[in-house]
């Protein structure tokens, strides 16, 4: 069955692979998923048949036959769960590759992505010091205690898992950041990922369609 994703016509980010899509592109890459990508607008994103895919009008989404996902994290616990690569088959091992996941995309993203957008959205605020200094103070305390767990390994709970690459994703809007360079085995850890075969096909084709829109 043909999966279906959508992603940014022109992204925001100049195909820096940064917007949400690209986990699920690398996701796909990983256990050997052929995709298609329809791409939408800012104004189709606001379309029924958008929302009716994606509530809050956001990519990215996924569609594969009768199934309409939405949630990025969702949408590579559906990849990881269906295709072998992703997920250890031991169910503890399983379980804590999930935790991953979860701690990826509730402990780590939400300060990570709001000292993005308050970097974009709110420099002009008379309190801007002051909030970038308190996320930044929060952002630092995750990687300490992040970088204390990872140690020397190559990977956060054994091998390679959905667990490692959605925190690799996150980890990657700090890359040449001195906040991602105070910590050597996180950059070394996000380098691993990037250099990952999987991931460089994905960031490729999500670079392509911004080149393509930028008539280059
Ligand atoms: N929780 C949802 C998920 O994980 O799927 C969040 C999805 C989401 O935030 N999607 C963004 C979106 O559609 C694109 S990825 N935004 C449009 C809107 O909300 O109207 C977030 C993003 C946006 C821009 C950059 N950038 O420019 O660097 C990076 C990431």
């Amino acid at each position: 069955m043909t999966i279906t994703i959508t992603a940014f016509e022109k992204s925001p980010d100049r195909g820096k692979g940064l917007a949400r899509d690209m986990r699920v592109r690398w996701a796909l890459e990983e256990v050997g998923e052929p995709y298609e990508v329809r791409l939408v607008s800012f104004k189709t994103m606001r379309e029924p048949e958008h929302l009716a895919l994606q509530p809050f009008g956001q990519i990215p989404t996924y569609e594969e036959g009768d199934l309409a996902l939405f949630e990025s994290g969702a949408i590579v616990f559906h990849i990881a769960e269906r295709h072998p690569g992703l997920l250890p088959e031991e169910v503890n091992a399983r379980a804590r590759a999930i935790a991953w996941m979860f701690a990826a995309l509730n402990t780590i993203e939400p300060p990570i992505f709001d000292r993005a957008l308050a970097t974009i959205l709110e420099r002009d605020q008379p309190w801007y010091e002051q909030r970038l200094q308190a996320l930044e103070t929060t952002i630092r305390k995750r990687l300490n205690d992040l970088s204390r767990r990872l140690g020397d390994a190559e990977w956060l709970d054994g091998a390679f898992s959905a667990g490692d690459l959605l925190m690799v994703t996150v980890l990657l809007r700090l890359k040449g950041s001195q906040l991602l360079a105070d910590y050597p085995n996180l950059a070394a850890y996000v380098a691993r990922g990037e250099a990952r075969p999987a991931y460089k096909r994905a960031f490729a084709a999500q670079l392509a369609v911004f080149t393509a829109a930028s008539g280059g």
